[in-house]
Formats: structure tokens, C-alpha cells, sequence
């Protein structure tokens, strides 16, 4: 975490919406209150306006050509893994791979770490909070090698249990994947002391961060993981696109995952040879408009202050928490003593997907079903929940609106 103190930087997140032309729609005839930035974050004027100059004045396909096109191109995407490597303040850009996003970063992870060097004995432990993005690419690579999942319990809370988790480590442990925010309840996980914990029984550690980035400033360095894979679009930059962190030594070690163009040196029929990190991970043409948009999401984040962004997101969770706690009928699912910008609730007598639809109606877009989180719901005994998420450009006004949404579908289900 930087030095700089939240409460100094005060956050105006009524200009902060002047940067977002699609929050001035209605919805249904209604202002659109929009509550969804953890399934997706708007994009601001200065990430639509880079992919636009992007895309009108440089673009070409990349390190392949001697053109002035296709060096603007080039440069373009490199200066963007440049941006992405200060953005988490990794060592160097070879540690910066760019993937579709954190589902393609920790597939990557599983499929040429963990299928190449994993069998039977070996163990991958997670925790029961997981997004599937990381539950399912653990559990075709145990298909894979025979090693064994093993699952970190979470409380009432929805807190991961630390001790419950150290008890899982051992030498047997190979990698631990966690979260360092759940999607479906907010909790923020210890990821450092985990990471010293998994360090101590010589096992690696991804961190998957999609719910962190956008609200907590991460530095890899700090933290210590071995492995920290986002997604663009959840940071106000574009979709399609993202960053898997690796530690230099590692993806030095592994072997590339697909083939293609880009990552190879040289080619003839009977071998290959593979490029320098990171272009050994990234075969065929990328998504190049997309790393420009999010280096410029990254400037715009910085420039916000991710701090006192955060400080703000947390005023409207407290806010909307406390307002929910009194309503009658409502239950909050993640109540964790460390949260961010998420909260999950069930209305009595009335499925999360009624209540979105009449949330929808009243212009608030909320997202209702299982969040890609199906064991989190199983374990809190309900088939789904609603989620409200906060971005930069929430207020106290939505929060208002949320409010008094859910009054009138207490009406309807009362
Ligand atoms: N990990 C976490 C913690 C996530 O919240 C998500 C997406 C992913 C991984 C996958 O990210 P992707 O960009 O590769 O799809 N979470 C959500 C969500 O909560 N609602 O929609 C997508």
C-alpha cells in the first residue's frame, strides 16, 4: 500500500460520472443507477477515447513488421505491458503476459505449470470462496496429472478460516490459488500472510486479484505471490483483455501453453524454439486496441486515487450495508470484517431474480444468480443472492435509489 493517506485526497464521484457518458441514459424511463461494476465496470471518456486514436491513427499487426504502421502498433502494445508492469510494480515487462483476462491468466498457470509438473501426491489447495474461473482449470489439471484439490473452509462470515487453511499446507502442497477479494461476498483475503504461510511449505501462490485491482492498489512485489492474473474490463478499461503476473524465474521454466505465431524464434518441421518472455506466452495476434484501453484505464485509476477511491467505495458499502441491515425480510450474505464494494443480499419470499427484474424496472442494475460461485452458495444454504457492486461513480444518490428499489419489491412480495 502506498504512503499517501485516503482521507487526504477527497473523492468527487459526482465529476468522476461526467467521465462516463453511459451512466447519463435512463433506464425503463428512469436515471440508470448502475450497481454491477464487479460483472463489469463502465468505461471511462479516456479509455473509449485511446482505443478510438488507437484504432483510427496506428493500428497494424504487431512485432512483426519494418512499417511506420505497424511500429506505432508495436509500440502502442509494449508501452501498455510497460504501464501494466508499473500498475502492479513487477520487476520487469518479461513478467507481464497479456491474456484475455483472469480466466485465460490462471488457465495459463494451470495448464503449462501445473499439467507439466504435478501427478499423483501433489496437491493444489484453494478456498471455498472461489470464482469457478478458479475452481474449474484446478480441476481438469487434477484429471490431468492425478494430483488431489484441496479446499480452505470459509465461516458464516464468509471469511476464509487462516487456521483451517494452514492446516491443509504441507509438503505434499504445490500451489495455492486464492482470491484477494471473493466476487460473490467481498471478503478481502489476507494474501500476504497466506502467501508466507504457503512460502513456508514450498508452495507457490496465484493470487487471483479480478475483485482487487480496481479497488486496492497492488503491488506484487509487497504481496510476494508468485502469480497475481486481473481482467481489463473490471478496471474500467476494455473487455477481452488482461494481465497474468508471473515471477521471471518461473515463467522462465515453463513451457508455453499454445503455439503459434509470435511465440517461437525459429520453426522447421522436426522443432521449434520459443521466443524470450513474455511473448513465449502469447501465440497469434493479440488483442492490441484492448491493452491500449487498459493502459489507459490504469492512468485514469492513478489519477483517481486508489486510495481515496477505495476509502469512498467502503462509505457507500457501510452506507448501503446499514440501510439493508434495517430493512425487514433482508439478509446480507458476507459479512466479513474486511470488505470491498460488494454486497450480496436475499430478500425473503422473493428469488434474486425477481428482484433484479424489479430493480431493473426502477433503472438499478443490480446482477442476481450464483456469481459463478455455485460452492459459495451451496455453502450459505440459498440458490442464489442479489449483489450490489460499487465503482468510482457511485454515490450516496444510488445507494438512495438501491434503497428504495428494494422498498417497492418489499411492496410487491411483501
Ligand atoms: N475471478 C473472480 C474473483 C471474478 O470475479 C471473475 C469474474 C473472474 C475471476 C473471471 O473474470 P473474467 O474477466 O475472466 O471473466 N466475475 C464476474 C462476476 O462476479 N460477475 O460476472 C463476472
Amino acid at each position: 500500500m502506498s504512503a499517501v493517506s485516503a482521507a487526504a485526497r477527497p473523492f468527487d464521484a459526482e465529476r468522476v460520472r461526467g467521465d462516463f457518458p453511459i451512466l447519463a441514459q435512463r433506464v425503463n424511463g428512469r436515471p440508470l443507477v448502475y450497481l454491477d461494476s464487479a460483472a463489469s465496470s463502465q468505461r471511462p471518456l479516456a479509455v473509449l477515447r485511446a482505443v478510438e486514436r488507437y484504432e483510427t491513427h496506428h493500428h497494424s499487426n504487431v512485432h512483426r513488421g519494418v512499417h511506420t504502421l505497424s511500429q506505432a502498433a508495436t509500440e502502442a502494445f509494449e508501452g501498455a505491458r510497460a504501464r501494466a508492469r508499473r500498475f502492479l510494480n513487477a520487476r520487469s515487462t518479461r513478467e507481464i503476459v497479456f491474456v484475455r483476462g483472469a480466466t485465460e491468466g490462471i488457465n495459463l498457470v494451470a495448464q503449462s505449470l501445473a499439467r507439466s509438473r504435478f501427478g499423483p501426491g501433489d496437491e493444489i489447495l484453494i478456498s471455498a470462496l472461489e470464482h469457478h474461473a478458479n475452481i474449474v482449470p484446478w480441476q481438469m489439471v487434477c484429471a490431468q496429472t492425478g494430483c488431489t484439490l484441496k479446499v480452505a473452509p470459509i465461516d458464516r462470515r464468509g471469511e476464509v478460516d487462516f487456521e483451517r487453511l494452514s492446516a491443509l499446507l504441507s509438503a505434499r502442497t504445490r500451489l495455492v490459488a486464492m482470491a484477494h477479494v471473493s466476487n460473490a461476498l467481498g471478503t478481502v483475503l489476507p494474501i500476504k500472510r497466506i502467501v508466507e504461510a504457503a512460502h513456508s511449505c514450498g508452495a507457490l501462490v496465484l493470487v487471483d486479484g479480478a475483485q482487487a485491482v480496481p479497488h486496492t492498489v497492488v503491488d506484487v512485489r509487497e504481496l510476494g505471490c508468485d502469480f497475481y492474473a486481473f481482467s481489463g474490463h473490471k478496471l474500467y478499461g476494455p473487455t477481452g483483455i488482461g494481465v497474468l503476473y508471473g515471477r521471471e524465474e518461473l515463467l522462465e521454466e515453463m513451457p508455453p501453453w499454445q503455439g503459434g505465431g509470435d511465440m517461437i524464434r525459429t520453426v522447421t518441421f522436426e522443432k521449434s524454439t520459443y521466443n524470450d518472455l513474455p511473448w513465449k506466452f502469447e501465440a497469434g495476434t493479440p488483442n492490441i486496441s484492448g491493452a491500449v484501453g487498459l493502459a489507459a484505464a490504469m492512468d485514469y485509476l492513478e489519477g483517481l486515487g486508489i486510495e481515496a477511491l477505495a476509502a469512498h467505495e467502503h462509505r457507500l458499502l457501510e452506507l448501503a450495508t446499514g440501510e439493508l441491515e434495517r430493512m425487514p425480510g433482508i439478509e446480507i450474505i458476507g459479512t466479513a470484517a474486511h470488505k470491498a464494494a460488494v454486497l450480496s443480499f436475499t430478500m425473503r419470499g422473493c428469488h434474486p431474480h425477481d428482484l433484479g427484474t424489479i430493480l431493473d424496472s426502477e433503472g438499478v442494475a443490480i446482477r442476481t444468480g450464483h456469481h459463478c460461485a455455485m460452492p459459495v452458495m451451496t455453502f450459505f444454504d440459498v440458490p442464489a443472492t442479489a449483489r450490489a457492486s460499487f465503482g468510482c461513480y457511485n454515490t450516496e444518490a444510488d445507494v438512495r435509489a438501491l434503497v428504495a428499489a428494494l422498498g417497492k419489491a418489499r411492496e410487491v412480495f411483501g
